[in-house]
């Protein structure tokens, strides 16, 4: 630095100094005008940059960051294309109630509001606004600090979600006094306070579970990000409730627990007289609480644990609504389960017997070995894997090949199952694979189908790149759903399938990563657990057979049917 600058800071240092202190190491994104040298001096500095190939790759890890650390994950991008394209990530991460901040450039306010034609000119501001929890702009040096706080207590407070931070690019050079600059920064304190619930909410909601004659627990991944593991462990062991794990929600419990209602789901959702949500909502994963996957309406009653109070009520009546933070919800609840609660025993021992028999029924179909592979070989030997090595991450997508790994495949830990989420995306699988294993430093097995991997697939080279324990394993039945289709109506091929017989594995090979093609479940657990022990990142191209899955795996219900059928 010259004498001349000696006491001077700039945009692109503050930025930096206001991430760093408020504990913000990593940045994930993609470089170019005007933040190439922001990332560099990020690097400089020590913090890490993680930089992917497309900007939605690196916001859906910045996404699900934030939801392992519960820290916002941060994202950075350049102007208009760039920022678009980290826009899906952002939506992704408010839909699902995950903190992350997505920071793009911009152009000169004064010519992009003028429509006169910048480099890369779009009104970004306005358009994040739409699809985030809150979205800022900063025009001045003095004013990062705090632009930076309120973004950072915007991602983490209350219910989590994006937060889009708008610099636009002449705010970077922007000088000022170092000393000034070093004052306006700001340390966020207690960005999520606690919300604590109010007594007679919990005294309502106890008294209902305590008369309850068939109650249950279904726990979200609300429940699984509030991190009170602990808390809610003891409620449900003390109380003898049976309990469902939401797909991201499984291992906050072991699926493998005496409690879990995870093999017998229907059963438990047309049965349950009390049904407590914890982190979890009555959307359509939920069937919105109505309908025949449910009992009569009207006679089962329904607890809501929830930090948003507009999330009660939102599908049906709830009963009993307890607004608070989880952790705090739940360590009021589970103080008020004394030495005489009742365990519903009768109600357990029939969803226990009922599970057990539903698991018997399945084992020998997870036995086979079967050459090319169905999904329940194949998965029968990765869920041996995971039981082996329970702190492993699944990162899982597709649509076969997502339902039968979250049912199949048994999870031991909190937080150790990250998919496709409330929207059902494809694309998450590689960016939510890297982060996971950034930020954990655990293993990490992503477990997605060929469609699911076309996604994201250009990212094996970042994973090649940090050298990242990273395990991908592609479930390769030739197309979405099934290999089979036919086109009726020309030569062109069907449009749900793809070059039969792809081969994957030379993707990782072409990055100096590990590639193997496996066709039977043998060697498919031969090589992840290879794989795994050696931390190498590895693609295995899993050869499933063509005809194995289904129309969109379990939810082709949800495909609207045409009454007049095909016209030529
Ligand atoms: C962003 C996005 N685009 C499209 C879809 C629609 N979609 C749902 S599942 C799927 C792919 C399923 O095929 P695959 O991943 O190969 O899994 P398989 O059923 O074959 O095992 C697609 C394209 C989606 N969910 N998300
Ligand atoms: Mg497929």
């Amino acid at each position: 630095m010259s004498s001349d600058t000696a006491n001077l800071t700039d945009g692109f240092n503050l930025v930096l100094d206001a991430l760093r202190l408020n504990d913000i190491e990593t940045i994930y994104g993609v470089p170019g005008i005007p933040i190439t040298d922001l990332g560099r001096m990020a690097q400089a500095r020590g913090m890490r940059v993680i930089a992917f190939r497309h900007e939605q790759h690196a916001g859906y890890a910045a996404s699900i960051a934030g939801y392992l650390t519960q820290k916002p994950g941060v994202c950075l991008t350049v102007s208009a294309p760039g920022f678009l394209n980290g826009l899906t990530a952002l939506a992704h991460a408010t839909t699902n109630c995950f903190p992350m901040i997505l920071i793009s450039g911009s152009s000169e306010r004064e010519v992009v509001d003028l429509q006169q034609g910048d480099y890369e000119e779009m009104d970004q501001l306005a358009v994040a606004k739409t699809v985030c929890k809150a979205a800022y702009r900063v025009l001045h040096a003095q004013d990062i600090g705090i632009g930076v706080a309120r973004a950072i207590r915007a991602a983490v407070s209350g219910r989590p979600g994006g937060v889009y931070l708008d610099l636009p690019a002449k705010l970077f050079g922007q000088v000022m006094d170092a000393d000034a600059g070093a004052k306006s920064l700001v340390k966020v304190v207690d960005a999520a306070p606690r919300h604590i619930p109010a007594p007679a909410a919990i005294d309502r909601a106890v008294e209902l579970l305590r008369n309850a004659a068939k109650p249950l627990i279904i726990l979200g991944k609300g429940a699984a990000y509030s991190q009170a593991d602990n808390d809610i462990r003891a409620f449900i062991e003390k109380t003898g409730i049976p309990f469902l794990p939401m797909s991201m929600a499984k291992g906050l419990l072991a699926d493998t627990h005496p409690l879990s209602a995870g093999a017998t789901r229907s059963l438990v959702l047309k049965e349950a007289d009390v049904v407590m949500l914890v982190g979890a909502r009555l959307n359509w994963l939920l069937s919105h609480g109505k309908g025949k996957t449910w009992g009569d309406a009207g006679a089962q009653k329904f607890i809501h644990v929830d930090i948003a109070p507009t999330e009660m009520d939102s599908n049906v009546g709830i009963s009993a609504p307890v607004v608070g933070d989880i952790a705090s919800c739940m360590a009021a609840m589970l103080a008020r389960v004394d030495g005489d609660w009742r365990q519903p025993a009768a109600w357990s021992g029939e969803v226990r017997a009922k599970a057990d028999a539903n698991i018997a029924r399945m084992a020998p179909r997870l036995q086979n070995n079967n050459d090319p592979m169905d999904y329940h070989g194949a998965l029968g030997a990765l869920r041996t894997i995971i039981r082996e090595r329970p702190d492993t991450i699944l990162v899982n997508e597709g649509a076969n090949t997502l339902d039968f790994t979250r049912s199949i495949v048994d999870i031991y830990q909190p937080r150790k199952r990250l998919d496709v989420g409330t929207w059902g995306v494809m694309g998450i699988g590689m960016g939510y694979a890297i982060a996971a294993a950034i930020e954990t430093g655990k293993p990490v097995l992503s477990v997605v189908g060929d469609s699911a991997f076309g996604f994201s697939g250009m990212e094996i080279e970042t994973m090649c790149r940090y050298g990242l324990p990273i395990c991908v394993v592609v479930f390769n039945n030739n197309g979405i759903y099934r290999g089979t289709d036919v086109n009726s109506g020309g030569s062109d091929p069907a449009w749900t399938t793809f070059v039969k017989n792809s081969r994957y594995e030379l993707m990782a090979q072409a990055f100096g990563g590990v590639g193997v093609c496996v066709t039977s479940p043998s060697e498919l657990s031969r090589v992840v657990t290879e794989a795994i022990a050696s931390g190498k990142p590895t693609l295995v191209n899993a050869i499933i057979d063509e005809k194995a899955g289904t129309e969109s795996g379990r939810i082709g219900n949800l495909n609207p049917q045409s009454v007049v059928g095909k016209k030529s």
